[in-house]
This record gives C-alpha cells, sequence and structure tokens, in this order.
C-alpha cells in the first residue's frame, strides 16, 4: 500500500501551486490597475506568485508522467495532460507579462508602458486561470472514474478468484497461467511441479510485472507487461517463491514448487 500511498500524494499536493497562485496573481494585477500607488510593492508579489506557479504546473508535468505507468492511459488522464501542457505556456507568457510590468514601474522610466503591460498581463492572467482550471477538473474527474473502475475490477477478481486457486497441496504440471487484473494475481498462491513453465498475463489497463521478493531459490522477473501483454517464467528448481508487482508492491503472490 506504502508505494501507491507515498507515489500518489506528490502530484495532487504540487498542482496546489498553479491552482492558487494564477488566479491569486490575476487578482493582484487586477487591484494594480485600480490603485496605481500600491504598485510598487504589490507587482513584484504579483511576479512570484506565477513564477512559483510555472515551477509547480513544471513538477506537476513531471509526476504526472511518472504516475501514469502506474494507473495507466485513459482517455481523461490523456485530455488532463493535453490541457496541462496547454496550461503551460499560458502560465509561461503570463509569468513574463507580469515581470515586463513589475520591471517596467519599478525603474520608472517609461510609465505610459504599465498600464498596457498590465493589461496584457491581465488577459493572459485570465486564459491561464481558466486553463489551470480545467486541467484541474479533467484530473480530477480522471482520479475519480480511475477510482470506480478499480473498485470494479477488483471486485471481479475476488469474486472469480476461488474458483481459478489451486487446492493446497495439489501440485500442478506443464504450464500454468495466472492472470493479473484489479490489481491483483489471481490465482495469488499456486503449488507446482518442478520444471512448470507459469504464463502472467495481464488484464489491466494500468502496467505490472511479477518479481521475485525475499529469499527465492533463483530470481525471476517478467517484462513490464501492458494491457493484454503475457511472459513466461521456467521453475527448475524447488521451493517457495514470494513474488510482487515492483510498481505496485503490495500486489503479492506466491509459487510453491516441489520436486
Ligand atoms: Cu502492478
Amino acid at each position: 500500500m506504502l508505494d501507491e500511498f507515498l507515489g500518489l500524494p506528490a502530484h495532487p499536493l504540487i498542482i496546489h501551486l498553479p491552482v492558487v497562485f494564477v488566479p491569486v496573481a490575476f487578482l493582484g494585477i487586477l487591484v494594480a490597475m485600480v490603485r496605481p500607488v500600491w504598485r510598487t510593492w504589490l507587482l513584484p508579489l504579483c511576479v512570484g506568485a506565477p513564477g512559483l506557479a510555472l515551477l509547480g504546473v513544471q513538477l506537476a508535468v513531471i509526476s504526472g508522467r511518472n504516475l501514469r505507468s502506474t494507473v495507466g492511459n485513459s482517455e481523461l488522464i490523456k485530455r488532463h495532460e493535453h490541457l496541462a501542457l496547454q496550461a503551460r505556456p499560458m502560465v509561461a507568457v503570463f509569468f513574463v507579462a507580469v515581470a515586463a510590468a513589475a520591471y517596467v514601474d519599478w525603474r520608472r522610466v517609461k510609465a505610459a508602458m504599465v498600464l498596457p503591460l498590465l493589461i496584457v498581463a491581465l488577459l493572459t492572467g485570465a486564459l491561464a486561470s481558466t486553463w489551470v482550471a480545467r486541467t484541474g477538473d479533467a484530473g480530477g474527474k480522471a482520479v475519480w472514474e480511475g477510482e470506480i473502475g478499480y473498485s470494479d475490477r477488483k471486485a471481479k477478481v475476488e469474486a472469480g478468484a476461488t474458483s481459478t486457486t489451486v487446492a493446497k497441496g495439489e501440485a500442478a504440471s506443464g504450464t500454468q497461467a495466472i492472470e493479473i487484473a484489479g490489481f491483483a494475481f489471481a490465482p495469488k498462491d499456486l503449488t507446482i511441479k518442478v520444471g512448470t513453465i507459469v504464463t502472467w498475463t495481464n488484464s489491466d489497463s494500468a502496467r505490472h510485472n511479477a518479481q521475485t521478493r525475499g529469499k527465492a531459490p533463483a530470481d525471476f522477473k517478467t517484462k513490464d507487461l501492458s494491457k493484454g501483454d503475457k511472459d513466461t517464467v521456467t521453475f527448475d528448481k524447488p521451493g517457495e517463491y514470494n513474488y510482487v508487482c515492483s510498481f505496485h508492491t503490495y500486489m503479492t503472490g506466491r509459487i510453491m514448487v516441489s520436486s
């Protein structure tokens, strides 16, 4: 569980930077336009806000790409990423416009330029605020529908798991199949005879794999499996093999190989 909980919060936390600071800077610019005497202290603050927001967008894009390898790539996530990549240049232009307005105001050389620059900043700020909000909305929907899909798949696996589990003490031979669905291996426990070939097939849209964890007679690691992919391992050494998915280490399985 830890992996998922440690991996997930980074992205939702980071996105608060643009979600909060873009509209805040926009409001700051609006105030600076109607209260020129406040500009000296207000505009420098207004530069910092979209600067932090831009940093947040960049970090969110990076952490979002890391997340995608574990949550899969649904239509909603694609839309979320598409909007995020559109929002990034808007926040960047907003930052530059605010910085230019603050700089000109601070130098006090071309006072007539301050107002037009503030107007440009206001327009780009409005656009950037809208796009950041749309990106957040699409991301929230992706998380919500992903959760529903997740519990659906999990329930399906739990219902079907008992029928595919090999009874204790019964050693299967030849070839055996393990399905990965709903973030779980089915069957979770498998007893086989030495020389058996085991095939893992991934039915989830998230990527999974299977690799030994802890002491094992021999280590194995399947390929990273996308939806529909399969990989096989031949068990030539008897003993107990505990394994996990390295993306979601709470996904565990065990193979007992008898001689
Ligand atoms: Cu996995």
